[in-house]
């Protein structure tokens, strides 16, 4: 061939190339959206990944996690509020936005909301001319921080609680709320839900249907209006729903479905909220909701009970790393401050997550795919940082191998898979395998199953030195299409998981009366996961001769859900075991939902028994479970 020839021949067969190239990219059509899937609102939310919650308000000052609704709206003082020191904070912890409780059970309202005297305006707080919701949006502002408020449903204060004069009051207390402060990116709606409260001085116990009193249609249709962007979470959405547990994390096997119309706040099977509905028509992704404390609310004597960052990363990879995102609580405290250790270990955390992963082995690799859909949904899209590329499979393909292979043994621990949500939600099932020195595929170890991915799935496995990773999705709802596997090393730590920490219980010695030794061992054994199941409604300790106590600490059932919960209680003492004295009762609120140690203090006093009465159950007729129990 002549030089002239080759060049016409070899600028022919550029232009076809280039002709076929562009011809496969503009012919292969995306693959139809399984449903149900997410609005582009619930996608934006769920990208957000870590955002800081906040409760504060006057059980910051009486020491409850439930206000009864009585204490004076004089006692919410703190001296030295400062929301821009809580913007800073979640800026280095990396969280992305904040949920402050404008209002909690006991009605008390952050803002001086004009339907009530129950607010920060009779409050010294700046002489009654402060605004906390106002400030921190503010301050959220200046920081670049997302906002977003909880308003609780239930109100103890208010006299009208349970008639219809209320839900028109809730109704008019959430438009002042909403049309106050600008955008807010969540509307915070709690499942707990009625019960005793002071309302209005009646003290008594007032019950209203939870499916129908706070006409959620018209305040969903309120919210649409005037905060369209907003994303609504209660137990089952709309938009995005409870995890069934206050220890913030997700199912392993977690969809971000459910059954339309099944889930009302304060469901009774809220169980299934931790995997979500795999049979579900609508999109309620899972948001991981927990308090850096075992309280909601600010305790003085939680002050060395502060999640530290190992534990908090943990909770990242059961949160965000099973496709949900993660809440996490900060009580402020007193002086209107985060403390010090929340803040430190908050920041750490953040330090870790970026630590384990830093370097992505794989970034910008193309892998050999068993399967590929052509156009742009190619081999090279599961690496690069792009969201809206992604890799799928042709439409009959439901399964396929995505492997990755490296010039030398490289040691792997992390791996990260993301699924092009806005098509849906479809892997139900995958492995992870990497090549030993004889060239064999071997399943990495696990410690959970490989079912779903959904938005973002985060594995942690022991250490592998290979020079090969793959993983073989084997199951899915439809075509696969995925737009992200990264692949790290965590470090030479990344084998030591953390390890739950037992239950701070010192007691004084005990034995309880009347129960053998051996039945009773499980109430003091340091052991959380053991109970003792107490066969009447009365626990006697008995201390051996007369000592001074002044405290008195009782870890309900850990198992879910939860066994022989007591809600409320009655502590009596005595010097012969036979005719008591009561010196406190009261309720150990939201024991249902966050089954943490629950801690009563109050008059020093001797004794030589102590006596706790199970005055009311969670589940009426249930005998009392106690994991652990203490007295000092
Ligand atoms: C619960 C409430 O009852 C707690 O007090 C807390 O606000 C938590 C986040 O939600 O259901």
């Amino acid at each position: 061939m002549k030089i002239k020839q080759l060049l016409m021949y070899s600028g022919l067969s550029l232009m076809i190339g280039v002709l076929l190239v562009a011809c496969s990219t503009a012919e292969v059509k995306a693959p139809e959206a399984v449903l149900p899937i997410p609005e582009s609102k619930q996608v934006e939310w769920q990208k957000m990944e870590t955002y800081a919650f906040i409760h504060f308000g006057l059980n910051t000052f009486n020491d409850r996690e439930w206000g009864y609704g009585d204490t004076p709206a004089e006692m919410f003082n703190p001296t030295k509020l400062d929301c821009e020191q809580w913007a800073r904070t979640f800026v280095a912890a990396g969280l992305k936005g904040v949920i402050l409780t404008a209002k909690h059970h006991d009605g008390f309202c952050l803002w001086p909301f004009e339907g009530t005297d129950y607010t920060v305006a009779n409050s010294p707080y700046k002489n009654g001319k402060g605004d906390v919701v106002g400030e921190l949006a503010a301050a959220c502002r200046k920081y670049g921080l997302k906002f977003a408020v909880y308003l609780s449903p239930w109100d103890r204060h208010h006299a009208d609680y349970g008639t219809p004069a209320y839900v028109d009051y809730f109704h008019a207390q959430l438009r002042d709320l909403m049309t106050r402060y600008g955008e807010v990116f969540e509307v915070w709606f709690d499942g707990a839900n009625g019960g005793d409260g002071w309302y209005g001085g009646t003290k008594e116990a007032r019950t209203i249907d939870r499916r129908t009193y706070y006409d959620y249609p018209r305040i969903f249709a309120m919210l649409d209006s005037i905060q369209p962007q907003a994303v609504v979470f209660s137990d089952g959405g709309p938009g995005c729903r409870w995890v069934g547990n206050e220890s913030g994390f997700a199912g392993a096997t977690n969809w971000s479905f459910l059954r339309k119309g099944e889930v009302y706040p304060g469901y009774d099977k809220s169980y299934e909220l931790t995997s979500g509905h795999a049979d579900g028509d609508q999109w309620v992704a899972a948001e991981c909701d927990v308090s850096i404390r075992p309280g909601w609310f600010y305790h003085p004597e939680q002050d060395d009970q502060v999640k530290t960052p190992r534990q908090l990363l943990d909770l990242y990879y059961r949160s965000v790393g099973h496709n949900g995102t993660l809440l996490l609580n900060f009580p402020v405290d007193r002086e209107g401050l985060i403390h010090p250790t929340d803040s430190a270990n908050a920041v750490q955390f953040r330090q870790l997550v970026l630590q384990e992963l830093k370097t992505d082995l794989v970034t910008g690799m193309v892998p050999q795919v068993s399967n590929e859909r052509g156009g742009k949904y190619v081999a090279s899209a599961l690496t690069d940082d792009d969201y809206d590329s992604y890799w799928a499979t042709e439409d009959s393909v439901t399964a396929a191998d995505v492997t990755f292979s490296f010039p030398t043994p490289v040691r792997m621990n992390r791996m990260m898979l993301q699924e092009y949500i806005p098509l849906g939600q479809r892997v139900k099932a995958f492995t992870v395998e990497y090549r030993d020195a004889s060239g064999q595929w071997l399943p990495v170890s696990l410690n959970e199953e490989t079912t779903t991915v959904g938005y973002k799935r985060l594995l942690r496995f022991r250490s592998v030195e290979s020079d090969g990773i793959r993983v073989r999705f084997t199951d899915a709802r439809g075509p696969l299409c995925i737009n992200k596997i990264a692949v790290y090393d965590a470090g030479a730590d990344a084998d030591v998981y953390y390890v739950k920490a037992s239950p701070r219980m010192e007691s004084l010695p005990f034995t309880l009366s009347g129960v053998q030794s051996d039945e009773a061992k499980a109430a003091s054994d340091h052991d959380e996961q053991t109970t003792y199941f107490a066969s009447g409604d009365a626990l006697i300790l008995d201390l051996g001769g007369e000592r001074q106590v002044a405290s008195f600490y009782y870890l309900p059932d850990q198992s879910t859900p939860g066994k022989g919960l007591v809600s409320h209680y009655e502590l009596s003492v005595s010097s012969d075991g036979k005719s008591f004295q009561p010196i406190k009762s009261g309720e150990f609120s939201n024991i249902r939902n966050n089954p943490v140690m629950q801690s009563v203090y109050f008059t020093p006093v001797r004794t030589r028994y102590l006596q706790m009465k199970a005055v009311r159950m969670v589940q009426p007729g249930e005998t009392m479970g106690v994991a652990e129990i203490a007295v000092r």
